[in-house]
Protein backbone atom coordinates (compact mmCIF):
# COMPACT_ATOMS: atom_id res chain seq x y z
CA UNK A 1 0.00 0.00 0.00
CA UNK A 2 1.14 3.50 -0.64
CA UNK A 3 -0.34 6.50 1.13
CA UNK A 4 -0.38 9.86 -0.50
CA UNK A 5 -0.28 12.98 1.71
CA UNK A 6 1.25 16.17 3.17
CA UNK A 7 2.96 16.01 6.95
CA UNK A 8 1.40 18.70 7.86
CA UNK A 9 -2.42 17.37 7.11
CA UNK A 10 -3.95 15.99 10.28
CA UNK A 11 -6.11 14.41 8.01
CA UNK A 12 -3.14 12.81 6.48
CA UNK A 13 -1.65 11.71 10.07
CA UNK A 14 -4.84 10.35 10.88
CA UNK A 15 -4.57 7.52 8.25
CA UNK A 16 -0.52 7.33 9.49
CA UNK A 17 -1.42 7.24 13.43
CA UNK A 18 -3.64 4.46 12.43
CA UNK A 19 -1.26 2.81 10.26
CA UNK A 20 1.09 2.59 13.18
CA UNK A 21 -1.43 1.68 15.61
CA UNK A 22 -2.16 -1.26 13.73
CA UNK A 23 1.19 -2.22 12.58
CA UNK A 24 0.23 -1.85 8.74
CA UNK A 25 3.44 -2.06 6.23
CA UNK A 26 3.23 1.11 3.55
CA UNK A 27 5.28 3.26 1.81
CA UNK A 28 4.55 7.12 2.35
CA UNK A 29 4.68 9.52 -0.64
CA UNK A 30 4.84 12.69 -0.03
CA UNK A 31 2.55 15.37 -1.79
CA UNK A 32 1.59 19.19 -1.41
CA UNK A 33 -1.57 19.68 -2.84
CA UNK A 34 -0.88 23.29 -2.40
CA UNK A 35 1.76 22.95 -4.51
CA UNK A 36 1.68 24.59 -7.71
CA UNK A 37 3.19 22.27 -10.07
CA UNK A 38 1.18 19.23 -8.91
CA UNK A 39 -1.29 17.53 -11.82
CA UNK A 40 -4.66 16.12 -10.49
CA UNK A 41 -4.00 12.54 -11.48
CA UNK A 42 -5.94 9.59 -11.59
CA UNK A 43 -7.91 9.04 -8.59
CA UNK A 44 -7.43 12.68 -7.63
CA UNK A 45 -10.32 13.77 -9.00
CA UNK A 46 -10.42 16.18 -5.95
CA UNK A 47 -6.83 17.07 -5.38
CA UNK A 48 -7.08 16.27 -2.02
CA UNK A 49 -4.97 14.20 0.15
CA UNK A 50 -5.11 11.60 1.57
CA UNK A 51 -4.84 8.83 -0.77
CA UNK A 52 -4.58 5.25 -0.35
CA UNK A 53 -3.33 3.48 -3.70
CA UNK A 54 -3.84 -0.09 -3.34
CA UNK A 55 -2.33 -3.21 -5.13
CA UNK A 56 -3.74 -3.18 -8.71
CA UNK A 57 -3.71 1.18 -8.54
CA UNK A 58 -7.19 1.95 -7.47
CA UNK A 59 -7.14 4.90 -5.01
CA UNK A 60 -9.35 5.01 -1.96
CA UNK A 61 -9.74 8.52 -0.11
CA UNK A 62 -11.05 10.58 1.89
CA UNK A 63 -9.39 10.12 5.48
CA UNK A 64 -12.53 8.21 7.22
CA UNK A 65 -13.00 6.16 4.16
CA UNK A 66 -9.77 4.68 4.66
CA UNK A 67 -9.00 3.97 8.26
CA UNK A 68 -12.18 2.26 8.47
CA UNK A 69 -10.80 0.24 5.77
CA UNK A 70 -7.24 -0.15 7.85
CA UNK A 71 -9.11 -0.79 10.83
CA UNK A 72 -10.54 -4.23 9.22
CA UNK A 73 -7.33 -5.79 7.96
CA UNK A 74 -5.91 -5.92 10.87
CA UNK A 75 -7.29 -7.63 14.23
CA UNK A 76 -4.24 -5.77 15.69
CA UNK A 77 -5.47 -2.39 18.02
CA UNK A 78 -8.89 -2.43 16.86
CA UNK A 79 -10.06 1.38 16.73
CA UNK A 80 -14.20 1.06 15.59
CA UNK A 81 -15.83 -1.13 17.48
CA UNK A 82 -17.90 -3.16 14.16
CA UNK A 83 -21.82 -2.26 15.22
CA UNK A 84 -23.70 -0.51 17.53
CA UNK A 85 -23.93 2.73 19.68
CA UNK A 86 -20.37 2.85 20.75
CA UNK A 87 -19.33 2.76 17.11
CA UNK A 88 -21.72 5.57 16.33
CA UNK A 89 -20.09 7.66 19.39
CA UNK A 90 -16.74 7.08 17.86
CA UNK A 91 -17.90 8.10 14.34
CA UNK A 92 -19.33 11.14 15.82
CA UNK A 93 -15.82 12.16 17.27
CA UNK A 94 -14.05 11.96 14.25
CA UNK A 95 -16.53 13.83 12.43
CA UNK A 96 -16.55 16.79 15.22
CA UNK A 97 -12.51 16.59 14.93
CA UNK A 98 -12.68 16.70 11.14
CA UNK A 99 -15.11 19.50 11.36
CA UNK A 100 -12.70 21.53 13.56
CA UNK A 101 -10.13 21.03 10.87
CA UNK A 102 -12.49 21.85 7.99
CA UNK A 103 -13.52 25.08 9.91
CA UNK A 104 -10.02 25.73 11.03
CA UNK A 105 -8.43 25.67 6.97
CA UNK A 106 -11.07 27.63 5.95
CA UNK A 107 -10.05 30.14 8.20
CA UNK A 108 -6.29 29.60 7.40
CA UNK A 109 -7.41 29.57 3.77
CA UNK A 110 -8.83 32.61 3.58
CA UNK A 111 -6.21 34.82 5.65
CA UNK A 112 -3.25 32.50 3.83
CA UNK A 113 -4.13 31.59 0.48
CA UNK A 114 -2.26 33.51 -2.03
CA UNK A 115 -4.86 33.15 -4.74
CA UNK A 116 -6.93 35.99 -3.19
CA UNK A 117 -5.43 39.38 -2.90
CA UNK A 118 -5.82 41.21 -0.07
CA UNK A 119 -8.62 43.30 -0.81
CA UNK A 120 -10.21 39.97 -0.82
CA UNK A 121 -9.62 38.30 2.10
CA UNK A 122 -12.93 38.37 4.27
CA UNK A 123 -12.67 38.86 8.49
CA UNK A 124 -16.31 37.83 9.37
CA UNK A 125 -15.71 34.66 7.30
CA UNK A 126 -12.56 33.77 9.62
CA UNK A 127 -14.54 34.69 12.35
CA UNK A 128 -17.83 32.22 11.67
CA UNK A 129 -14.75 29.45 11.45
CA UNK A 130 -12.97 30.35 14.31
CA UNK A 131 -15.88 30.35 16.07
CA UNK A 132 -17.02 27.32 14.79
CA UNK A 133 -13.20 25.59 15.85
CA UNK A 134 -14.02 27.33 19.69
CA UNK A 135 -17.44 25.39 20.12
CA UNK A 136 -15.96 22.07 18.74
CA UNK A 137 -13.19 22.14 21.68
CA UNK A 138 -16.10 22.96 23.44
CA UNK A 139 -18.16 19.93 23.09
CA UNK A 140 -14.69 17.74 23.02
CA UNK A 141 -14.11 19.10 26.50
CA UNK A 142 -17.35 18.43 27.64
CA UNK A 143 -17.75 14.93 26.47
CA UNK A 144 -14.30 14.04 27.78
CA UNK A 145 -14.98 15.38 31.03
CA UNK A 146 -12.84 13.23 33.67
CA UNK A 147 -12.58 10.05 31.31
CA UNK A 148 -8.97 8.86 30.22
CA UNK A 149 -10.01 8.56 26.94
CA UNK A 150 -12.85 9.78 24.47
CA UNK A 151 -15.38 7.10 24.72
CA UNK A 152 -13.99 5.60 28.06
CA UNK A 153 -11.16 3.55 29.09
CA UNK A 154 -10.28 2.35 25.83
CA UNK A 155 -8.10 3.94 22.99
CA UNK A 156 -10.17 4.49 20.03
CA UNK A 157 -9.89 5.81 16.53
CA UNK A 158 -12.01 9.11 18.93
CA UNK A 159 -8.82 9.39 20.33
CA UNK A 160 -6.48 9.51 16.91
CA UNK A 161 -8.94 12.07 14.84
CA UNK A 162 -9.04 14.59 17.81
CA UNK A 163 -5.05 13.98 19.02
CA UNK A 164 -4.11 14.92 15.15
CA UNK A 165 -6.98 17.87 15.29
CA UNK A 166 -5.32 19.39 18.67
CA UNK A 167 -1.89 18.88 17.08
CA UNK A 168 -2.77 20.49 13.97
CA UNK A 169 -4.16 23.65 15.83
CA UNK A 170 -0.59 24.00 17.63
CA UNK A 171 1.08 23.93 14.51
CA UNK A 172 -1.78 26.83 12.53
CA UNK A 173 -3.08 28.37 15.10
CA UNK A 174 -0.44 28.39 18.07
CA UNK A 175 -2.78 32.09 19.52
CA UNK A 176 -5.41 29.56 20.08
CA UNK A 177 -4.67 28.43 23.86
CA UNK A 178 -7.16 25.42 24.13
CA UNK A 179 -5.19 24.32 26.78
CA UNK A 180 -5.63 26.97 29.33
CA UNK A 181 -9.70 26.91 28.27
CA UNK A 182 -9.78 22.92 28.21
CA UNK A 183 -7.44 21.05 30.79
CA UNK A 184 -8.81 18.04 30.62
CA UNK A 185 -7.78 18.18 26.76
CA UNK A 186 -4.31 19.37 27.74
CA UNK A 187 -4.38 15.94 29.27
CA UNK A 188 -5.75 13.40 26.83
CA UNK A 189 -3.30 15.11 24.64
CA UNK A 190 0.11 14.76 26.42
CA UNK A 191 -1.03 11.32 26.69
CA UNK A 192 -1.45 10.27 23.22
CA UNK A 193 1.49 12.49 22.36
CA UNK A 194 3.74 9.89 24.18
CA UNK A 195 2.46 7.15 22.32
CA UNK A 196 5.17 6.15 19.58
CA UNK A 197 2.31 6.37 16.60
CA UNK A 198 2.14 9.99 17.26
CA UNK A 199 5.88 10.91 18.18
CA UNK A 200 6.80 9.03 14.57
CA UNK A 201 4.33 11.49 12.70
CA UNK A 202 4.42 14.33 14.97
CA UNK A 203 4.24 17.45 12.25
CA UNK A 204 7.23 19.26 11.42
CA UNK A 205 7.31 22.93 13.31
CA UNK A 206 6.16 25.54 11.42
N1 LIG B 1 -12.49 15.10 4.14
C1 LIG B 1 -11.15 14.95 3.61
C2 LIG B 1 -10.38 16.24 3.81
C3 LIG B 1 -8.99 16.18 3.19
C4 LIG B 1 -8.39 17.57 3.04
O1 LIG B 1 -9.06 18.59 3.19
N2 LIG B 1 -7.10 17.60 2.74
C5 LIG B 1 -6.41 18.86 2.52
C6 LIG B 1 -5.04 18.82 3.17
S1 LIG B 1 -5.21 18.91 4.89
C7 LIG B 1 -6.18 19.06 1.04
O2 LIG B 1 -5.70 18.15 0.40
N3 LIG B 1 -6.53 20.23 0.51
C8 LIG B 1 -6.27 20.56 -0.86
C9 LIG B 1 -7.45 21.24 -1.51
O3 LIG B 1 -8.49 21.42 -0.85
O4 LIG B 1 -7.32 21.56 -2.68
C10 LIG B 1 -10.47 13.78 4.32
O5 LIG B 1 -10.87 13.44 5.44
O6 LIG B 1 -9.56 13.15 3.74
Amino acid sequence: MKLIGSTTSAFVRKVRVVLAEKRLDYQFVEENPWSSDRVPGAGNPLGKVPRLVMDGNDAMFDSRVIVEYLDTLSPVGKLIPGTGRERAEIKTWEALADGLLDAGALARLEATWDGRGEGQRCQAWIDRQLAKVRAALQMMSQGLGEKPYCCGIHFTLADVAVGCALGWLDLRFPEINWRAEHPNLASLQAKLSERPSFVATRPPQA
